[in-house]
């Protein structure tokens, strides 16, 4: 980790890997390994935050892991480990929810979403997760992190207590302004069935996103299935405003075609949804199959993946807790 640009990432091992944390996420992540030091985690403390069946969670960290490998993240370049192995993460976590607002966390609509209407009965590390996002990303002194658009907030949020920290405890640029590197033009894919919503592990119904471990049967099925629109392709973007599946569906094949929204519209101006939802079929079949099933076969070997965890982990441990020393001298811990 000789260069000041540093990379830091979480997925959370809530379930099923999909095309929105690939597309949107994880696909970046693996074109910064060769250019950038990167730091990608499997954020398990973060799970917790929402009940997890214990060997559900064993499983899924592994899982999520796998993926990883799957899409191309290697362990020779990229640090890959779970967040609980490092106990540094949740020490910083602390320090910085005594330098947190509480007037910050009411903003965040993420909590809002996930809470639902009833708000007291959301665990309280739901509501500070973000807290822990920090510590996360600034354990490191990363300065870039490749997120979703749905983190965007949660990222403002780190800055801001970056921004406090130094100036509460006069350390002039101590932790960098860590940068979001969000896709432009794939930054949060929807749900197929409800455009207005994003693509989520957590959503009931299976035929609302495409599972990185989808067979290809099912994937046809499903993209067969998406809602669309009844009029055909139109040729300009503002026709689709009030369209929002058809939209998703546009946007997702312009980025699995390696094109731009604007030149999809040109070749699609016209036809029904039914040609493009076959072509797009296609496209992912040939993208996310072969990771499928890279990862069915990773899952075979447990004690290989759990080792490329550890051998993660004790990197990780070197840079957090050097670190993690200054920040206590800082705050005046002993
Ligand atoms: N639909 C999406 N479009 C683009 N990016 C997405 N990401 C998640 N969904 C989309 C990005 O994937 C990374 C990992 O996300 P996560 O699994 O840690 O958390 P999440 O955002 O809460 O993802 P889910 O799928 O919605 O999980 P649940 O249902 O468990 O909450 C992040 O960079 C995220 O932006």
């Amino acid at each position: 980790m000789s260069s000041k640009k540093l990379v830091f990432s979480g997925v959370q091992p809530t379930g099923n890997l999909h095309l929105g944390n690939y597309l949107g996420a994880i696909k970046n992540f693996v074109s910064l390994q060769n250019d950038m030091n990167c730091v990608y985690c499997v954020v398990d403390l973060h799970a917790i935050t929402t009940f997890q069946n214990p060997d559900e969670l064993k499983n899924n960290i592994l899982e999520t892991t796998a993926s990883f490998l799957a899409t191309g993240l290697d362990p020779n370049k990229s640090i890959i480990f779970n967040q609980s192995s490092v106990s540094a993460h949740s020490e910083l976590a602390w320090i910085f929810n005594c330098v947190s607002k509480v007037g910050w966390l009411n903003r965040m609509t993420q909590f809002k979403d996930k809470a639902g209407s009833d708000k007291e009965k959301a665990s309280v590390g739901l509501y500070i997760y973000p807290n822990l996002m920090a510590a996360d990303i600034l354990l490191y002194k990363a300065t870039h992190v490749p997120v979703g658009a749905d983190q965007k907030q949660h990222l403002e949020l780190t800055r801001d207590i970056a921004q406090k920290f130094n100036k509460d405890f006069n350390c002039k640029d101590f932790f960098p302004l860590p940068e979001p590197l969000i896709l432009k033009n794939i930054s949060r894919v929807m749900s197929l069935r409800d455009g207005t919503k994003k693509m989520s592990k957590s959503e009931e119904s299976d035929y609302s996103r495409i599972n990185l471990k989808d067979s290809s049967d099912e994937i046809v099925k499903k993209i067969k299935k998406a809602k669309s629109d009844s009029e055909p392709i139109p040729d300009n973007i503002k026709s689709l405003e009030k369209k929002p599946e058809a939209l998703n569906l546009l946007t997702i094949y312009s980025e699995v075609s390696k094109t731009n929204l604007e030149k999809a519209l040109i070749e699609m101006a016209g036809k029904e949804y039914s040609y493009i939802k076959g072509k797009l079929a296609d496209l992912l079949v040939a993208e996310i199959s072969p990771i499928g099933k890279e990862i069915v076969k990773l899952m075979n070997d447990k004690t290989h993946l759990t080792k490329i965890l550890k051998k993660g982990s004790e990197k990780a441990s070197i840079k957090a807790e050097e670190n993690l020393k200054n920040i206590r001298e800082k705050v005046g811990l002993i």
